[in-house]
Parts: structure tokens; sequence; C-alpha cells
């Protein structure tokens, strides 16, 4: 049976479509129109996602929602495509941490920016917007990737996220970010998850 992705085009479930695309396993997309209640109605849809909200996956009897959830979950269901370090890998550990940075640090920092939102580096988890964008800078500044030579499940939730930045303006000027971005740019998966969000755009 294959996997069933509840996903919207513009939106964050961009990002497990692109990794499902580098993964390669039988999936069927099943579109569901955020801005619309009765679509998100979708009974099996809310089954897996009771917020309503894309991404979403059925895989059997696995209903999952959350894009770094599932970006876990799916990395580690097929780890023959390679993107998720083993658990004893020492590499681990870093994953994990780029895993979670998405919505940990970059999605607050954002916030923060631009829904102006006061500064409190202390209070705040993700410490602050600027702090959040240099830690990514030193961590690519080796690159080619998150974890060095391997390309994982992190910089596709990672590089999604920057990509959509570029798009909409909000990317520091960084000539280290703008190649990271252009490196996931080249990648097929990620062209042919863009062009079907292109595509649903018309
Ligand atoms: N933390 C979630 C956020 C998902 C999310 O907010 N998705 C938006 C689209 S990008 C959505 O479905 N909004 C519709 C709604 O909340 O009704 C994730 O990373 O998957």
């Amino acid at each position: 049976m294959s996997i069933k992705l509840y996903w919207c085009a513009q939106s964050r479930a961009g990002r497990v479509l692109w990794l499902l695309e580098e993964i390669g396993a039988d999936f069927e997309v099943v579109e569901i129109d955020v801005r619309d209640e009765g679509a998100k109605a979708h009974p099996l849809f809310r089954i897996a996602s009771p917020m309503g909200k894309v991404p979403a996956i059925s895989d059997g009897d696995v209903n999952l929602c959350d894009s770094a959830a599932i970006s876990l979950y799916l990395a580690d269901r097929f780890p023959e495509a390679g993107l998720a370090p083993a658990l004893d890998d020492p590499l681990r550990a870093r994953y994990l941490y780029w895993m979670v940075f998405t919505p940990g640090m970059l999605e607050p920092a954002l916030t923060e920016k631009f829904g102006g939102w006061e500064t409190n580096r202390f209070q705040h988890g993700w410490g602050d917007h600027d702090s959040v964008m240099d830690v990514l800078k030193a961590g690519l500044a080796q690159g080619p990737w998150l974890l060095g030579k391997p390309f994982s499940a992190a910089d596709v939730l990672v590089g999604a996220s920057l990509h959509y930045m570029q798009v909409i303006g909000a990317l520091p000027e960084s000539d280290v970010l703008a190649a990271y971005v252009a490196r996931c740019l080249e990648r097929p998966a990620f062209q042919r998850a863009l062009a079907r969000d292109a595509a649903a755009a018309g």
C-alpha cells in the first residue's frame, strides 16, 4: 500500500513532497486546499491531522502530521535511502539537532522578525533571529550539507525553509546561505516537488 501525503501547494507540505521524492517510495498525493474549510473536513485527513494542517501522511496504520515529525519518521522508515544516520552513527546527534532546527529555531525566528515581536534572547527558546541565522551560516560554512558530505532529511527541512525565505525576500545576504539554496535547487527531487507546486498554481 502506498503512502498517502495530504498536501497543499505553497505550504509546508512541499517539504515532505521533496523528501518522498528523494526517498523514491511509492506515494500518492491527496490535495487538501487548506483555505477551504470544507476540504479540510476530509475525515481521513483529520485522523492524520487533528488540527487540519498540512502536511500529514497515512502509511498503513500510521497517521501522522507535522513536517518535522513526518520527516523523522520517513527517513527512519526507509533506511535504504540513506537520509538519516543510523542510531549508532556519531552523526546521528547532529542530525537530530538539525531536524528540529526548522520548527524550533528557524520558524520562530522568522516570526519574531517579520511579526514584529520584541527580541528577547534570554527568554525566547530560539534566542533571536540574527543568532539563529549565524548558527545556520556557521553550520553550513564547510558544506556542502548540514552533516558535511552526506545529504540528509535535515537538508530537506532546512533547505526548503531557506528556499522559501529566498522567494519571499527574507533570506539574509550571505554567500554561504545563497550557495546552499542553489545546491538544493540542483537536486532533481526538489525540482520535481517545486514543479508540482508550480503546476497547482497554474
Ligand atoms: N508545524 C506544522 C505546521 C503546519 C502548518 O501550519 N501548515 C499550514 C500550511 S503551511 C496549514 O495547514 N494551515 C491551515 C490551517 O491551519 O488551517 C508543520 O511543520 O507541518
